[in-house]
């Protein structure tokens, strides 16, 4: 991709490219498997996640219920991260 990015755009495909790295590294390679998704929010988001229970959270976000986090319910939870993100960014005066 190019190189002249804004921050935003880099953040946005950081976000995307982590859910790859992450869900490629067993069984299927386009879903986060339980494994999968402890191992990025530990890695990843250690500091957003800390007071979470990851197991809980993942049946939360497995709309499907199929043991496996595709794309768009990995993408719940960075929605829910935002907001949670939002409560300490004061807006501007
Ligand atoms: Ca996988
Ligand atoms: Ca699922």
């Amino acid at each position: 991709m190019a190189s002249s990015q804004t921050e935003v755009e880099r953040a946005i495909v950081t976000i995307v490219q982590c859910f790859f790295d992450h869900a490629g590294d067993e069984g299927k390679k386009e879903t986060l498997s339980v494994n999968e998704f402890i191992k990025l929010s530990s890695k990843e988001l250690p500091h957003l996640m800390k007071d979470v229970s990851l197991e809980e959270k993942m049946k939360d976000l497995d709309i499907n219920r199929d043991n496996e986090l595709k794309f768009n319910e990995y993408w719940r939870l960075i929605g829910e991260l935002g907001k949670q993100i939002k409560k300490e960014i004061k807006p501007k005066k």
